[in-house]
């Protein structure tokens, strides 16, 4: 036990944990491949569009610790496909976690091998994500960010391939309704 107590502060006027230490950002460039839409001469600055940044509050990844951060996705879809995280499954498939809507309205998509689960992310509003789920967080305000607090086992470990072995079973697409589910 070497982590000492310690306080954390959902910023939400930067839309940051406070005393977070890790910060990432992520571009179209990065998680292109993730999105239904194939062409090969995507202009540049399309490729740099920010999709979504994470600001995580690291601790010794043990068992018995938590991370906690807070993610930002922007408002915005590529070629009508809404901007989302590349989403995971955690390496000790055991792992749990929570999500806390904090601002804007979103989704978290879940899928444990064939089955395929999806919750609402709105303020206040706290899923669990039961190990074995992989997951992702969709943004389904076209004007507005949304914001949302994470807290997981340290020694969980961020599994991306999962998504790609077993793609999430569906695709969520601005619609005139808001959104609209396309099955792959
Ligand atoms: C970590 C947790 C979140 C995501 C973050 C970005 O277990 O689920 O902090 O890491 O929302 O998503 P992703 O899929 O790019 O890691
Ligand atoms: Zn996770």
């Amino acid at each position: 036990m070497t982590q000492l107590p310690f306080v954390t502060r959902i910023d939400t006027a930067n839309h940051t944990l406070e005393g977070a230490d890790n910060f990432s950002e992520t571009r179209l460039k990065d998680m292109r491949s993730l999105y239904s839409y194939r062409n090969s001469n995507e202009d540049d600055a399309t490729l740099e569009t920010i999709v979504y940044r994470v600001s995580r509050k690291d601790v010794p990844t043990e068992p018995g610790e938590l991370l906690q951060c807070i993610t930002e996705i922007l408002p915005g879809d590529y070629h009508g496909e809404f901007f989302m995280t590349k989403g995971h499954g955690h390496k000790q498939r055991e792992c749990t976690e929570i999500y806390l809507g904090i601002a804007g309205y979103g989704l978290v998509l879940m899928q444990n091998e064939n089955e395929f689960r999806f919750e609402e992310l709105l303020p206040g509003r706290a899923i669990y994500i039961p190990g074995g789920w992989n997951h992702r967080t969709v943004n389904i305000d076209p004007q507005q960010y949304l914001l949302f607090y994470s807290i997981w086992p340290a020694n969980s470990g961020y599994d991306y391939e999962a998504v790609i072995k077993n793609p999430f079973q569906y695709r969520v697409f601005r619609d005139t309704q808001g959104y609209r589910f396309e099955e792959r």
